[in-house]
């Protein structure tokens, strides 16, 4: 063991040995599809959000294994998915239907909590778990831990999900990307180095394809390639968050806990009035402010919202409220402040009793689709 080696591991273990899990489900909007409809598993199906332009006009949002074998992928317009599908006779293509999806990753959700010390939501189809008291530390013991997480949520849900095992989230992430479907990979602390070290400089979470292609360009193409770098050369490159950042990664350098959180349904934000009133103008002013505040918080966490409310709390101190759905998911303001003030409207009509706090909620919440790049954040 040299000392670099030995230094790494003691920035490694700055929190104490932990037992991390990264679990995400396979294909997932594809599969839930095969849950349902389980002929399906046979054939290559392909998960679409067509757009408002009628025809085959939108993108691929996901495809089972069967289809991605003809180069079918996430993003790739539906008019490419049927070519590259042309000679399977049997290839199905369905619209997204996220309702369902939700619910099925709800229920694999609260199993998934259920077995960790500290459950962090992620997204739809990917959460953290620490398990560390759960096993006591013992990466042998995490493994059979997994496994049974695995099979219960086969068992229950009929839901396959791939999960990485190591002391931090970073490496987990990676690990339960290495194989898929179905897969289990497990890094203990001393196993760091030697599966890192191969892997695609790409593989490093919020590593995009411009970033791969500077490196490229240096001629450095895997995680040893990047170990050359040192933190001032990185630091000039992509600024000091970004430059650190890296440099921590291809050491497997992450000590980021595990943050106990749950999926989103809403967000909102409420206000007691200047003064109990139920005149338009005035409550309308504040429904354009509230939906301002709400729709910053939506895209501070790249979220897009399908449902739109107001609430009222009446001088009496009762309660009511008025909602509407869209017809697709949207993270635009102005869209969520016309809907809010005819909302407002609507409540008004035969409004008696003045309203004391007011309040604007958006629900049916979905991520932002894309993968975001390190680029991005800076
Ligand atoms: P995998 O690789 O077996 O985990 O496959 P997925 O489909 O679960 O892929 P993942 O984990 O990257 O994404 C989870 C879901 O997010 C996926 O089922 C569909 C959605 N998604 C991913 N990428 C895109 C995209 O580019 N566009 C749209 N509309 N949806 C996407
Ligand atoms: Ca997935
Ligand atoms: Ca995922």
């Amino acid at each position: 063991m040299n000392t670099q080696h030995s230094n790494n591991e003691e920035f490694r273990n700055i929190l104490g040995t932990r037992v991390v899990f990264h679990i995400d489900f396979d294909y997932f909007y594809a599969q839930c599809e095969e849950i349902r409809s389980p002929e399906l598993r046979s054939k290559p199906v392909c998960v679409c959000v067509f757009s408002n332009r009628g025809g085959d006009s939108g993108a691929i949002a996901t495809a089972n294994y069967t289809a991605r074998k003809y180069g079918v992928k996430s993003g790739i317009p539906i008019t490419f998915a049927k070519k590259r599908l042309e000679e399977r006779k049997d290839a199905v293509f369905l619209p997204v239907d996220f309702d369902y999806y939700i619910e099925i990753s709800e229920k694999a959700m609260k199993m998934m909590k259920s077995n960790a010390d500290v459950f962090e939501y992620v997204g739809k189809d990917e959460a953290y778990l620490d398990v560390t008291k759960r096993v006591d530390g013992d990466f042998e013991r995490a493994s059979h831990f997994a496994q049974q997480i695995k099979n219960s949520i086969r068992d229950e849900i009929k839901l396959g999900c791939s999960i990485g095992i190591s002391p931090n989230k970073l490496i987990s992430k990676i690990a339960s990307n290495f194989k898929k479907p179905d897969g289990l990979t497990i890094i203990p602390p001393d196993k760091i180095d030697e599966f890192l070290e191969p892997l695609k400089i790409r593989t490093i979470p919020g590593i995009g394809k411009k970033t791969e292609e500077r490196f490229l360009e240096m001629n450095l193409e895997t995680i040893l390639d990047l170990k050359k770098l040192d933190v001032f050369t990185l630091n000039k490159e992509f600024g000091r968050k970004s430059g650190t950042y890296i440099y921590n990664a291809v050491r497997g350098i992450d000590n980021e806990p595990v943050k106990e959180r749950e999926a989103r349904t809403q967000y909102s934000k409420i206000v007691t009035l200047k003064k109990d009133s139920k005149d338009y103008q005035f409550l309308s002013e504040n429904i354009i402010k509230l939906c301002k505040e709400v729709h910053d918080i939506i895209i501070k966490n790249n979220k897009m919202f399908k449902s739109i409310g107001i609430h009222f709390v009446q001088s009496d101190l009762s309660s009511k409220s008025k909602s509407r759905m869209l017809r697709n998911p949207t993270s635009n303001l102005e869209e969520l402040q016309k809907n809010a003030d005819q909302l407002l409207k609507e409540a008004l009509e035969n409004q008696t009793i003045t309203i004391r706090r007011l309040g604007v909620k958006v629900a049916e919440i979905s991520e932002v689709q894309g993968q975001s790049d390190i680029t991005n954040y800076f």
